[in-house]
């Protein structure tokens, strides 16, 4: 189940800045490969993508399973904004992924704070975000997306793992599937740098696992503690509520679990 690359260039030739793109079979991770690029000077809009990943990871050193039929896939982003604006990123770029997959397959695709995508409580996918700055300012910035399409499901994960293929009863064509995502993307990813990030943070509601008010387990610097949920931040934070005072979760610091 190899991609039509042929088809894969028509699907993404309009799909600034996304246009350049890399495809690599068998990869231990794209992020290394767009890093790479990265540091050698890769343009903003690279798209490094990779039919298998063997050594793929998730956030906070986990694993990821990328196994041949899921899209895999890094992007090299050159935002001009402060270190402190990255949190945002995650919830963009999952946000956008939720969206075109609700318009493409009418699936009820949401989002969990601050990098998951799930169908009810099963994770269809994922976001990673890596960058390198220049003292306060992201020089690169790389956004890794894992998701399930037509592959094996992992039996190990941690939260019950579903696809594309299982949630709608059939196999897709990861070449559209791509192109749907990445168009998506890159459109949220124009609004951002004319809006900032107000647009996405108003959506962000509608399409959020974790409702306003909802009981979830926040795991941060080996602590564990209950919270609800307040809202999210103008800068991309979780506002949790705990033991009647609010807090800012940052992205990259904390791990959440449903509570319930
Ligand atoms: C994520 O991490 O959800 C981010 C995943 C990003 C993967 C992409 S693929 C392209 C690029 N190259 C890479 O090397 N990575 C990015 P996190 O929230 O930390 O979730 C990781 C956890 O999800 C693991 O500990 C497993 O329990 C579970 N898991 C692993 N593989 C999975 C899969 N294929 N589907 C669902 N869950 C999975």
């Amino acid at each position: 189940m190899s991609l039509d690359l042929g088809h894969l260039e028509g699907a993404l030739a309009d799909a600034a800045p996304f246009g350049r793109w890399i495809y690599l079979e068998d990869v231990d991770s794209t992020m290394d490969v767009a890093r790479a690029r990265a540091e050698a000077g890769a343009p903003e809009g690279t798209l490094v993508l990779a039919g298998a990943q063997q050594r793929g990871r998730g956030r906070r050193g986990r694993d990821w399973t990328s196994p041949r039929g899921g899209i895999w896939l890094s992007l090299v982003l050159r935002p001009r904004i402060a270190q402190d604006r990255v949190g945002c990123f995650s919830i963009l770029l999952a946000l956008a992924i939720a969206e075109a997959l609700r318009d493409r397959y009418g699936l009820s695709v949401r989002v969990k704070w601050p990098n998951d995508l799930l169908i009810g409580r099963k994770k269809l996918g994922g976001v990673l975000i890596e960058l390198a700055t220049v003292s306060t300012r992201v020089d690169w910035l790389i956004a890794g997306i894992g998701l399930n399409v037509n592959n094996p499901l992992p039996q190990d994960a941690r939260v019950p793992p579903t696809s594309l293929r299982h949630a709608l009863g059939h196999p897709v064509s990861l070449e559209e599937t791509i192109s749907v995502i990445v168009r998506a993307v890159a459109r949220r990813y124009a609004q951002f740098q004319r809006e900032g990030f107000a647009p996405v943070r108003a959506q962000w509601g509608a399409l959020s696992a974790l409702g306003v008010g909802e009981r979830v387990w926040v795991e941060r610097n080996g602590e564990r503690f209950e919270a609800l949920v307040r809202g999210l931040s103008e800068g991309g934070e979780l506002l949790v509520e705990r033991d009647h005072r609010l807090e800012a979760l940052v992205v990259g610091d904390v791990t959440l679990s449903l509570g319930g």
